[in-house]
């Protein structure tokens, strides 16, 4: 899978480099591409913000290098590309498969006060938004729908744990341990090193279902 990523930081994206989406970039698995706006600008001084018509705090992101960004990385339009904002519609694991059926995505970061109407009006077939909290930029929130997305791209996860997810589908987590067998007074419940898997499973399943009543009620809804 292709995600290219429009944004005037570039480097707060190293952080992708870590961990299982680095490998997952090293073995061709993801192609991920950082792009900065920045190179697009026509403006002699590379400005990519001006001041908002109409008067007001902040910057605005100009629409020419955003949109010039855009046409570059994408000239037939076959990617999805989708603009991060505060006033999109919120990331949910649904919108998750719904991406990762997607053969490019193009994902824009907003900076400042965000990017002049019209690059979004032209260019964008979606804002998301990672929840109802307000950032500094997209960036993040593009971090965040990368790393969902990568999860389901073929050999970047074990199959293994895919199976487990979707079995426990609207549930929590049961809770995990390993060594060692005692920590400061608590104890590994025994059922998990008693060597039987149907106890085990049932252990699991019940305390799934325990941690989800307490803590996400609203999960439940509808259900027994
Ligand atoms: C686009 C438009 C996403 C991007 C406006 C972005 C939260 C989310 C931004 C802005 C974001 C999210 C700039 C508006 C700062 C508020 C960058 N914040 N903002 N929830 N910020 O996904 O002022």
């Amino acid at each position: 899978m292709k995600i290219t990523i429009l944004t005037l930081f570039p480097e707060m994206f190293t952080a992708l480099s870590a961990s299982i989406l680095g490998r997952a970039q090293k073995e061709g698995k993801l192609e991920l591409t950082i792009v900065n706006i920045r190179d697009y600008t026509e403006d002699k001084h590379l400005k990519c913000d001006d001041y908002p018509f109409g008067g007001g705090a902040g910057m605005v992101m100009m629409a020419q290098p955003v949109g010039s960004a855009i046409e570059a990385v994408d000239p037939d339009h076959t990617a999805r590309r989708i603009y991060l904002s505060p006033k999109g519609a919120t990331f949910t694991q649904q919108k998750v498969f719904e991406l990762v059926g997607q053969e490019h995505l193009v994902l824009l970061c907003g900076h400042y006060e965000g990017v002049d109407q019209r690059a979004i009006d032209l260019f964008i077939d979606e804002e998301v938004s990672i929840g109802d909290y307000v950032l500094t930029g997209g960036e993040l929130p593009a971090m965040v729908v990368v790393d969902c997305v990568a999860r389901y791209v073929d050999g970047v996860l074990s199959p293994e744990s895919l199976v487990q997810e979707s079995f426990s589908e609207n549930l929590l987590e049961y809770p995990q341990y390993t060594r060692p067998v005692e920590y400061r007074g608590l104890r590994v419940p025994d059922v998990l090193r008693s060597g039987n898997h149907a106890e085990i499973d049932k252990w699991r399943r019940e305390q799934s279902v325990a941690v989800t009543k307490k803590q996400r009620p609203d999960l439940l809804e509808g259900k027994s």
